[in-house]
């Protein structure tokens, strides 16, 4: 394996955080970063397959490998999602906390391999807090960038995972280290493998020449420091920001949990009819269209034909009790009662394979339309709700009609629909 040297640093140069030695508590060991490490692992692989199974729902034909039951599949993915995210924010701030002396590890690269595996270590901490950044500012709706957030959070959750599994192969030593060694024994010095070879010099000692090391060479251990705060302090810090965090925001989907949702920015029983709203009327610009006394429901198909919201409430009405489960974590049952889509589509004559589009008549906006497979079109239980809770839909869910489907992310649940198009 190739070898890169560099000059040995002046004496003057290592003071302070470059001094030898300088990091010398256990918080910063191999076996502080292998038990946060574990932990953010589990955080971030969660966050990573409930947000695969979000991305693959919104895609057209959704793969049939996800169910659409129970109903609650997606609030719980997607509950899990958020909640994983928001978890891994303190724990990736401990983890950096742990590994930032290593960025004062000199050499600072010893090898092609070493410096293959730094570059990697950059992908993954700028991947991981940007994928943190933009989910948390994506719960509170707040978007001061210039990108599409749901395709970059998307592409970016790939490029970082891929570092991780990049990191952790390269890291299985150290971290098997991490796990075995006894709690007794001291902490790794911060240069790691790759640290300057005498086992402890004293301080004024001029760093000695390098004889180069192996990559198999032992790890290098320095007693920490008398006094230094215990790893059993920082795990504990640690698990109570975790259980904290999760606490404070888990009760925007766990209803029963909503008393001490104080983080979360949603209360999900907040809202007309018990329901909050993702996007009232008055964004939506839809306040008077709603109201129009000629509104009729337009259904496209081998036969055509249109209702007012009379002649569909003349109809078979059925009722589901299904969430809406928002992708940006919170999520809510209701009431719902209408008529069921299935049969509007037979009205229609169309074909039992045939996938459809629902379109609202809102004029703009990101999800004034949505396709839906016909799994879903031909469900018993998706609806072209009429009512919550047994009242009329208040126009902020979506008066007269809005679509309510099993299984599926609240985006694609339209509101105030005109048109049902057969495909
Ligand atoms: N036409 C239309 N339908 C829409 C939306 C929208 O902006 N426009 N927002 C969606 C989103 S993101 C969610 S979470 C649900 C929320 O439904 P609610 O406001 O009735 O709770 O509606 C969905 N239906
Ligand atoms: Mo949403």
């Amino acid at each position: 394996m190739a070898r890169l040297t560099f000059p040995t640093p002046p004496g003057w140069l290592r003071r302070g955080p470059l001094r030898e030695g300088a990091f010398r508590s256990s918080l910063h060991d191999e076996r502080t970063a292998a038990l946060i490490g574990t932990a953010l692992g589990i955080a971030f692989t969660t966050a990573f397959l409930t947000g695969l199974i979000s991305h693959e729902l919104q895609l057209r034909h959704p793969p049939t490998w996800i169910p659409d039951r129970p109903v609650w599949i997606y609030r719980f993915t997607q509950g899990l999602h958020v909640t994983s995210g928001l978890a891994a924010i303190p724990l990736l701030l401990a983890k950096l906390w742990t590994v930032y002396p290593r960025l004062f590890a000199w050499p600072p690269l010893s090898s092609i391999r070493h410096a293959l595996e730094r570059v990697s270590i950059l992908v993954l901490v700028a991947g991981a807090i940007f994928q943190l950044v933009t989910g948390l500012l994506n719960v509170i709706q707040w978007y001061p960038w210039a990108f599409a957030f749901v395709p970059t959070h998307y592409q970016v959750a790939w490029i970082t995972v891929g570092a991780l599994i990049v990191h952790i192969a390269v890291k299985a030593p150290a971290i098997a280290r991490g796990y075995r060694r006894p709690i007794t024994q001291p902490a790794l010095d911060p240069a790691g493998e790759s640290g300057l070879e005498s086992p402890e010099p004293p301080e004024s000692a001029e760093p000695s020449a390098k004889a180069p090391a192996t990559d198999a060479a032992p790890p290098r251990f320095l007693a920490p420091r008398p006094g230094t705060a215990s790893r059993r302090s920082l795990l504990t810090a640690t698990g109570a920001a975790v259980g904290v965090v999760t606490l404070t925001t888990i009760g925007q989907s766990v209803t029963w949990l909503r008393g001490v949702d104080l983080l979360a920015p949603r209360d999900p029983s907040v809202g007309p009819q018990g329901v909050p709203i993702n996007r009232t009327a008055a964004q939506a610009g839809v306040q008077t269209t709603a109201f129009d006394p000629t509104w009729q429901l337009e259904v496209d198909g081998p036969r055509p034909f249109q209702l007012t919201l009379a002649q569909l409430g003349q109809l078979p009405q059925y009722e589901a009790v299904l969430p809406i489960s928002c992708v940006e974590g919170w999520s809510v049952n209701g009431s719902w009662s209408g008529v069921r889509l299935r049969d509007l589509l037979d009205r229609a004559g169309a074909r039992p394979g045939a996938d459809i589009r629902i379109v609202s008549f809102e004029k703009a906006g990101f999800y004034a339309t949505t396709t839906m497979p016909r799994e879903y079109a031909r469900d018993p239980l998706t609806l072209l709700a009429l009512r919550l809770g047994r009242q009329p839909l208040s126009v902020d869910h979506g008066y007269p009609a809005r679509i309510i489907a099993p299984g599926r992310p609240g985006v694609l649940q339209t509101k105030w629909v005109q048109r049902i198009e057969v495909l």
